[in-house]
């Protein structure tokens, strides 16, 4: 699937033009990358057919510049706009509060490329001094760096694991590769990966090497060797291959995959029974006693077989040795999504468009959530909410097989209350709060605040509860253990938003919740058709947060799940 890049050089693109200021450029640009990035089908397939044209919202223009990308793999109008503008555009517009428009300036008025420009400058005072700036903006910028630094070089889990699959299925195609997996950050699910790790057995290395160096989707080769290799590729991340014999490869993975962390204490565990464990296999003397699976490997060394998502030593290695590991909620458990939009706020598929999609994924309900009042989402008022739940009453009564659920995602105001009457909340299924503005209060007013959601009645699920988002947004300043603490007395639901800049509840915090008996919900906020498939991102941050199906209101069939929100 080409979607992915080609998407991501349209939005390179519209960044560069957004210098110049938003204008009808830009937003082609960006409507042309989302159509791309949200489509279910290969791009590939479609240029091959010559339907390009048939992709809605996409005008003559950029027809031609996705038909260059797909036929050479670049686009040349993107590399001039580079040279014009030699910075890094990624790193800069990490930092919360830049835009292309200030980064523009800056580097004109400043010569600000990376970073380390921009922190030099912004210390001696310079930044200041700029149009439209002040001290304020450039204290923000220090502070907000920072911030950026950390996260610089790792990329989302959410949109790094359909490339890293992508290059499994390619590299599973060929006859001469005989296993092929992902392992590494990826296998485990974290939130962000610094590079992709793939292992493989093949008795045909210097094939599979050829192959994977020469892929369309590599911008450089870094290493080529027999037994190892990386590329960068396209996004800027790297891969990393290595081929291994089939009586190692269980070991292979349980190295690879890791963590680091996880790999130091499972080697100590073999000192002690007097063995050796290395990426080839566990050893006693000149003996192997294990190798060719991971669970032989874990049982060895007296485990349990330890599922990836746990694998970051803090505590599961005692939980295998007791025979305690959870047991983890499934990928399948989910029954029906509690969080999604429509056309009838801001999201860009109808309600039914949604349900068939839900009922595609075997779902037993789907909840409508639009926003209430939210300008920028076109939120809804009691009106329109009233409008709409007879409309979800009429789809109910034709469509077959899932159930839509009437709700809404209500904004808490500045103080914690809710903007739409009880009569109103009383008729639906399911409330979902959030907060939404008015995010940098202090941290007592925050408090205050989402304590007093808590408590309400109406509001069965809190959204997205720290309000963070990855590489972009620190969570609200406030206390998270009193937040479980009353959310266990309230039973309000927790949700585990699966948006991949979101994943919020995040992995320790859903074990803290766990620890302080709170339900959760795993939901995916989704705004397009295909946005329902990101829910694997948040069960896999509750598996890493060790959840067990019980915990998770959703993995309950309907009626059960209608008697804990009702
Ligand atoms: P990342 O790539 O930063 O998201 O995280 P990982 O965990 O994928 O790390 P990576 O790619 O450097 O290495 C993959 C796995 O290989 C890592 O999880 C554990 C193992 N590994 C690599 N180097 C070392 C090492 O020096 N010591 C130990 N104990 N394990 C290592
Ligand atoms: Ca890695
Ligand atoms: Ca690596």
């Amino acid at each position: 699937m080409q979607n992915h890049k080609v998407a991501s050089i349209l939005h390179r693109v519209a960044d560069y033009l957004e210098m110049d200021g938003a204008d009808f450029r830009t937003k082609a640009y960006r409507r042309a990358a989302h159509t791309v990035e949200t489509l279910s089908v290969d791009i590939t397939d479609i240029g091959k057919q010559g339907k390009l044209e048939e992709l809605p919202g996409i005008g003559k223009h950029i027809h031609d510049k996705i038909e260059e990308i797909l036929e050479t793999g670049r686009l040349e109008y993107l590399e001039n706009l580079k040279d014009e503008f030699p910075l890094d555009l990624d790193l800069l517009m990490s930092v919360e509060g830049l835009g292309p428009k200030k980064i523009k300036l800056l580097y004109q008025e400043l010569g600000i490329k990376n970073l380390d420009d921009l922190e030099r400058e912004a210390k001696r005072h310079h930044i200041r001094r700029l149009k439209g700036m002040g001290a304020k903006t450039e204290a923000k910028i220090l502070q907000n760096l920072e911030f950026a630094r950390k996260s610089t070089g790792r990329q989302l889990l959410g949109y790094v694991l359909p490339l890293a699959c992508e290059l499994k299925q390619r590299l599973g195609d060929l006859d001469v590769v005989d296993q092929v997996e992902i392992a590494g950050s990826i296998r485990r699910r974290k939130e962000t990966v610094g590079d992709i790790d793939i292992l493989t057995v093949t008795r045909h290395p210097d094939e599979v090497m050829d192959f994977f160096t020469q892929m369309d989707l590599v911008d450089d080769v870094i290493v080529r060797g027999h037994s190892k290799s990386t590329v960068r590729l396209y996004n800027g991340m790297d891969a990393d291959i290595r081929v291994f014999k089939e009586a190692d490869f269980g070991s292979a993975m349980v190295y690879f995959t890791g963590s680091r962390e996880l790999n130091i204490s499972l080697r100590k565990i073999a000192i002690s029974r007097n063995m050796k464990l290395n990426e080839y296999g566990v050893f006693q003397g000149a003996e192997r006693l294990a190798g060719k699976t991971e669970s032989d490997v874990f049982r060895v060394l007296g485990l349990d077989y330890v599922p990836p998502e746990l694998r970051e030593n803090t505590g599961e290695i005692e939980a295998a040795q007791q025979g305690k590991l959870p047991d983890l909620v499934n990928y399948n458990d989910i029954k029906g999504d509690l969080h999604i939009h429509t056309t009838w706020s801001d999201g860009k598929a109808s309600i039914l468009e949604m349900a068939n999609k839900a009922s595609q994924l075997g779902y037993e309900y789907l909840a409508i959530t639009d926003h209430t009042h939210l300008p920028v989402a076109r939120g809804l008022d009691e009106k329109r909410l009233t409008q709409q739940m007879n409309e979800i009453n009429k789809i109910n009564s034709e469509i077959e097989g899932i159930t839509i659920l009437k709700g809404a995602e209500v904004n808490l105001d500045s103080y914690g209350n809710l903007d739409i009457s009880g009569d109103i909340l009383n008729e639906m299924d399911l409330v979902v709060a959030a907060v939404h503005y008015d995010l940098r209060q202090d941290p007592e007013k925050m408090r205050e605040r989402i304590l007093m959601a808590l408590e309400n009645e109406h509001v069965n699920i809190l959204a997205h509860p720290t309000g963070r988002k990855l590489k972009e947004r620190q969570p609200y300043k406030l206390d998270i253990e009193q937040l479980f603490q009353k959310a266990s007395e309230t039973g309000t639901i927790l949700e585990v938003n699966s948006q991949p800049k979101r994943l919020d509840l995040k992995d320790i915090h859903v074990k803290m919740a766990g620890e302080y008996g709170c339900h959760l919900s795993v939901s995916t906020d989704s705004h397009h058709i295909a946005d329902l498939n990101c829910m694997e991102l948040g069960v896999a941050t509750a598996r890493r947060g060790w959840a067990e199906k019980k915990d998770i209101v959703n993995t309950l069939p309907l009626k059960k799940l209608l008697k804990v929100v009702g």
